[in-house]
């Protein structure tokens, strides 16, 4: 068994080595056999011999190469690298077929993780080790897979399992921040397919040290003189995760490939929704004493016989810090805003990128982690600020401080829960109502583990 320092070694060598073969095959493209490029690797140490190389040239590709890619784990590793102190967080992904309402009424063929969508937040902290397994019952129509974007491992992880099979890969989480995970479909075929029908979910990795601090800045007046005055706020926020999607649909609620091609979207999703989080029957109640009296333009998940599909706007308390992981799931660019509010912070990877800015670009799998303090009470909206996208499902509802004098205390309102992460690094915990795009056996789960 190799120890850690051997393993290092071993990865560092290959770091060294895959660019050198990359301007092999690139020299090669253009000069075929090139002689010159083959003797300039082979004659630097540490290097790969002239045997692999002529392997490459013979498959005309690096496939082969990145079998041992760094920051993969061995599984037979995993225990000796515990004992060293890493922390090993197993997650575990059953893809299951179901039909799940849509916007409008209806239902449409759902393929999922878990029963839900989009799939369980998966959180952990910079250099954790994820061990992840897939199983595909045998029950299931075709193969499935998973492809992590916290992970910087082999493809060839990210193949297809078959019906009545399950695989498991192992991969430090060497950087924060958050990333897609989704469904490859089997070996790439039909990916589109899966993806949009609901394969896919989040991987947030806090840093190791935590969040930082952010300081947004104001004006005051002292002895008749404008000034600005900072205002800083502490790491620990209180989070939600808002995925953004679309859905192309046929009638009949099959996944509609041509539509996809043309980017015709059916309906724009947060979470697996169009507006899943805006007001309900039960909130016109509380506001206008009526509940069929909206408050909201659209409130299509309206009564509460919707159970956990019934929508539900975000509570949220003013002048405290919230931490909003915001992340492209689809093909679609997202340009997100919260109508009545700007974003004081937006971050990437844990280095800031904007601060102060009124709308962050997120293109097709990519996230934003958005800071942002709620100044005064009132309704705000997140949306896709592509008109085509706020119409078709994606605006989410944000209440801030108690603005229809209902007399609640901040914080007394609970949040839709496949709206809040796991706990992490700097979560402030939320109350949380049980809502989900699942099956009732996900959501008995679920409501289970929020003491629902
Ligand atoms: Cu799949």
């Amino acid at each position: 068994m190799q120890d850690l320092r051997t393993m290092k070694k071993k990865y560092s060598m290959l770091a060294v080595a895959i660019p050198a073969i990359v301007a092999v095959i690139l020299l090669s493209a253009t000069v075929p056999q090139s002689p010159v490029a083959t003797e300039s690797i082979k004659s630097t140490p540490n290097q790969l011999s002239t045997d692999l190389i002529k392997q490459v040239d013979d498959v005309g590709g690096l496939v082969p190469l990145f079998s041992g890619a760094f920051a993969q784990v061995p599984l037979d590793q995993l225990d000796s690298m515990k004992a060293q102190g890493r922390k090993i967080v197993e997650v575990n992904l059953v893809a299951q077929a179901a039909d799940l309402p849509i916007m409008g009424g209806g239902k449409y063929h759902a393929l999922t993780f878990n029963g839900q969508v989009p799939g369980p937040t998966i959180r952990v902290t910079q250099g954790d080790i994820i061990k992840v397994t897939l199983t595909v019952p045998s029950t299931e129509a075709t193969a499935h897979s998973v492809d992590l974007h916290a992970s910087q491992i082999s493809a060839t992880n990210f193949g297809a399992v078959k019906p009545g099979q399950s695989e498991t890969f192992a991969f430090i989480a060497e950087t924060p921040g958050q990333f897609k995970y989704h469904c490859e479909g089997v070996n790439v075929a039909s990916m589109d397919q899966h993806v949009f029908s609901g394969m896919y979910g989040l991987t947030i990795v806090d840093p190791l040290n935590g969040y930082t601090p952010f300081v947004t800045q104001k004006t005051d007046t002292v002895n008749g003189q404008v000034v600005v005055k900072h205002l800083r706020y502490e790491p620990d926020a209180k989070e939600f995760v808002l995925e953004f999607n679309q859905l192309y649909l046929t009638a009949d609620g099959s996944f509609d490939e041509t539509a996809m091609f043309l980017h015709n979207t059916t309906q724009t999703t947060i979470n697996g929704f169009a507006f899943g989080y805006v007001p309900n029957a039960d909130i016109n109640k509380l506001i206008k004493g009526d509940p069929n009296k909206n408050i909201f333009v659209a409130q299509p998940w309206n009564s509460p016989d919707l159970k956990q599909y019934q929508s539900h706007p975000l509570f949220v308390d003013t002048g405290v810090h919230y931490r909003l992981f915001v992340e492209n799931e689809g093909q679609m660019p997202v340009f997100f805003h919260i109508v009545g509010e700007q974003l004081d912070r937006v971050v990437q990877g844990n280095r800031i990128q904007a601060q102060g800015t009124e709308t962050w670009l997120i293109g097709g799998s990519q996230g934003a982690t958005v800071d942002v303090v709620f100044d005064n009470p009132g309704v705000y909206v997140a949306v896709n600020h592509d008109y085509a996208a706020i119409f078709t499902g994606a605006g989410a509802v944000f209440v801030a401080g108690d603005p229809f004098n209902l007399g609640y205390k901040p914080g007394d309102m609970p949040n839709p829960s496949d709206a809040v992460p796991p706990l992490g690094k700097n979560s402030i915990p939320q109350k949380e109502v049980l809502h989900c795009l699942c099956t009732d056996e996900r959501a008995a789960e679920l409501a289970k583990t929020i003491g629902a």
